[in-house]
């Protein structure tokens, strides 16, 4: 997918604004000096493509051709996401993909093109999913976000929905940068990193698996953008589960965040990579990858029947144990590791609907009777609080 195109700096001169969007005034088709700002890809399809159990194909799953750098690590996660959908047998129709502001919140363009999108504020897409979650719970929710997205100017919003329990698989594609304005330090860089300038950040680091998992999100993990075999599974089994699942991809940014120095770098990452455990889902229907030894498996239920079995790197790593992976994680990471895999879920997790205690049916679907229900259901709930 990458290399089709001219990054996505080579646009932004041509007639649109820091957010790679279209100046206002200009067309699509573009005036003297503009470019599109996506490129549709050909409907056709290979007879003989390989079919899920829907009858779909991978590019059913797909979106338009990316117009970020070529080689950059989201489009990797791109094509991590379409795979897990694909893998998943998801309905793309049953999809909400949500995002912010940023080349990673510029992504779900890339992928479902045939789902529900929302590319909304630099910082708000967990707001604007929450909401749309609380008004139809049907729906599968993607949340789709950038470091600096949700680190940064988002890091209020990332804490309240995390707490909450939306129902939702949310992703960070975390380069340690803002990428899309060109390659300032985000929150997630850690201190004493280099930018490509040569200076040096004296900031401390945000680690958003840390807070994640302080602030009660029910599953948490940490991949790798070039770490496939690793990461699909885990976007298959956040999106299986039900409760806030947060995910946290290190991502490079091979325009602003790869060079000696960086600690998001794929050097970097690749050379201080600890994996806890691999792992594969097994879906009630079929095994989506039969690549396990058996006899290094543990298998966790999920609370919908989703079996997730992890293989285990780690002789006594256990999953379950949040306080045991707060640890983990800390002590780790003082050794300069970057500890990646799943490493905390809880199979029977809440959402946000069931700690609410909120109606089934999705708020669309309610009739104009349940919604209103009259002036004398209204004076009966005046008079009880009074
Ligand atoms: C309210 C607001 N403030 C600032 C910006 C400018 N801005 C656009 S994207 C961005 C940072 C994006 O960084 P990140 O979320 O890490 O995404 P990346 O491009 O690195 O994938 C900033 C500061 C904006 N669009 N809106
Ligand atoms: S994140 Fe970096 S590599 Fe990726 S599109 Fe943006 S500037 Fe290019
Ligand atoms: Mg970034």
């Amino acid at each position: 997918m990458p290399g089709l195109v001219p990054g996505i700096h080579d646009f932004l001169f041509l007639g649109q604004d820091v957010d790679g969007r279209d100046k206002p005034g200009h067309d699509e088709a573009g005036i003297a000096g503009v470019v599109m700002t996506y490129i549709a890809k050909p409907k056709f399809q290979h007879p003989g493509l390989p079919k899920n159990d829907l009858g779909f194909t991978h590019r059913d799953y797909e979106g338009k051709v990316s117009t970020l750098c070529a080689g950059c690590g989201h489009d990797s996660i791109t094509a991590s996401i379409i795979e897990a959908c694909y893998e998943l047998s998801i309905e793309p129709h049953r999809v909400a993909k949500i995002s912010g502001i940023g080349c990673s919140s510029k992504t779900p363009d890339y992928f479902l093109g045939n789902s529900h999108g929302f590319n909304s504020v630099h910082g708000r897409m967990p707001s604007v999913l929450t909401g749309a979650n609380l008004a139809n719970r049907d729906l599968i929710y993607l949340g789709v976000s950038g470091d600096g997205d949700s680190a940064s100017i988002g890091f209020g919003q990332f804490a309240h929905s995390i707490r909450r329990g939306v129902n939702m698989t949310y992703i960070v594609e975390n380069n340690g940068v803002y990428g899309l304005t060109k390659g300032q330090f985000s929150a997630t860089a850690d201190r004493g990193s280099k930018s490509k300038k040569g200076v040096m950040n004296t900031d401390n680091a945000i680690d958003l698996v840390a807070i994640a998992l302080q602030l009660g999100a029910t599953f948490v993990a940490r991949s790798f953008s070039g770490d496939k075999t690793q990461l699909v599974p885990l976007i298959a089994a956040a999106i299986r589960h039900k409760g806030a699942s947060f995910i946290d991809v290190i991502s490079p940014c091979i325009a602003f965040n790869n060079h000696a120095g960086s600690t998001k770098s794929f050097d970097y990452v690749r050379e201080h990579n600890d994996a806890v455990n691999r792992l594969d889902v097994i879906t009630g229907r079929e095994a989506i990858s039969v690549d396990y030894a058996p006899g290094t498996v543990q298998v966790v239920e999920q609370h919908d029947g989703t079996r997730l079995a992890l293989r285990k790197l780690d002789a006594d790593y256990d999953p379950h144990d949040r306080l045991g992976a707060m640890t983990f994680l800390q002590k780790h990471a003082a050794k300069g590791q970057v500890v990646t895999g799943l490493l905390y879920v809880d199979p029977d997790a809440d959402d946000m609907h069931a700690h609410l205690d909120t109606v089934e049916t999705p708020l669309n679907r309610l009739e104009a009777k349940d919604l209103c229900p009259g002036t004398s259901a209204l004076e009966k709930i005046n008079a009880s609080l009074r």
